[in-house]
């Protein structure tokens, strides 16, 4: 048996396609159905739904063999165990810093002010800003970070941007691009050599199916 964790939403949605590629068809809906275990057209290949932050747990203690996470979501989880063979090119967004329209975030990196950030990426935040040279508080958000420039929790937020309603929905401005993001396929390392051949054939035909 093979098992692949997804995440419901656009992880799931856009995974289909390149599953469809391998000949892996889901048989159910995720947002119809309560299940967390799916079965497949592949009577070895089922799907387990986890939330997006667990992807990698599941892939690196073996729950699941393979999966599909956000760039972001694994450099927050560090990666270990996990064989990231594939960048598929799906769930794209740019991970950025944002501050109020009235904040002049260049005079403050500037001037060397403390800049207090507010962000679910606290590693990649951290990392970020360590590289520029600038000094930051980082304070750890698990949700609706817009909210926290506009209550004065910070002066900035670390988030992922697609479109950029959200951003301009709360009176913020992207001000510094950090980085382009997109999802993975991770795999776990031993499953790699117990059940080589299986998931060399599910890897080989999603890679031959990632959009340009
Ligand atoms: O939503 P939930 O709390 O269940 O979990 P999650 O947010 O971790 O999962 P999900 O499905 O929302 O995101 C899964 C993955 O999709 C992320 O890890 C990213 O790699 C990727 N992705 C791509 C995005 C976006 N685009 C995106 N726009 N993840 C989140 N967003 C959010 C962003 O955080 C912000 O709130 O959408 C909003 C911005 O969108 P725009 O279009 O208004 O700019
Ligand atoms: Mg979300």
């Amino acid at each position: 048996m093979i098992t692949l964790a997804l995440s419901k939403g656009r992880i799931f949605e856009e995974t289909l396609p390149l599953l469809k590629a391998a000949g892996i068809e889901v048989l159910e809906d995720p947002e119809k159905s309560r299940k967390l275990i799916i079965g497949t057209t592949k009577p070895d290949v089922r799907v387990v739904l986890v939330r997006a932050t667990d992807v990698p747990t599941y892939v690196q203690y073996g729950g699941a063999d393979l999966g599909v996470a956000g760039k972001d979501v694994l450099l927050e989880h560090g990666g270990q165990g996990l064989y990231q063979p594939l960048d598929l090119k799906i769930a794209k967004c740019r991970m950025s810093v944002a501050t109020r329209d009235d904040f002049d975030y260049a005079a403050a990196v500037k001037q060397g002010s403390r800049i207090r950030v507010a962000t679910k990426y606290t590693s990649c935040a951290r990392d970020f800003f360590a590289d520029k040279g600038v000094h930051v508080d980082v304070i750890k958000l698990y949700g609706s970070m817009e909210l926290a420039p506009l209550t004065g929790l910070a002066d900035a937020i670390v988030d992922l941007v697609s479109t950029g309603s959200t951003l301009k929905a709360n009176h913020l401005v992207e001000v510094e691009e950090i980085m382009k993001i997109s999802a993975r396929l991770v795999v776990n390392q031993a499953a790699l050599k117990t059940k080589r051949e299986p998931l060399r054939q599910i890897i080989d035909a999603i890679a031959s199916a990632i959009p340009e």
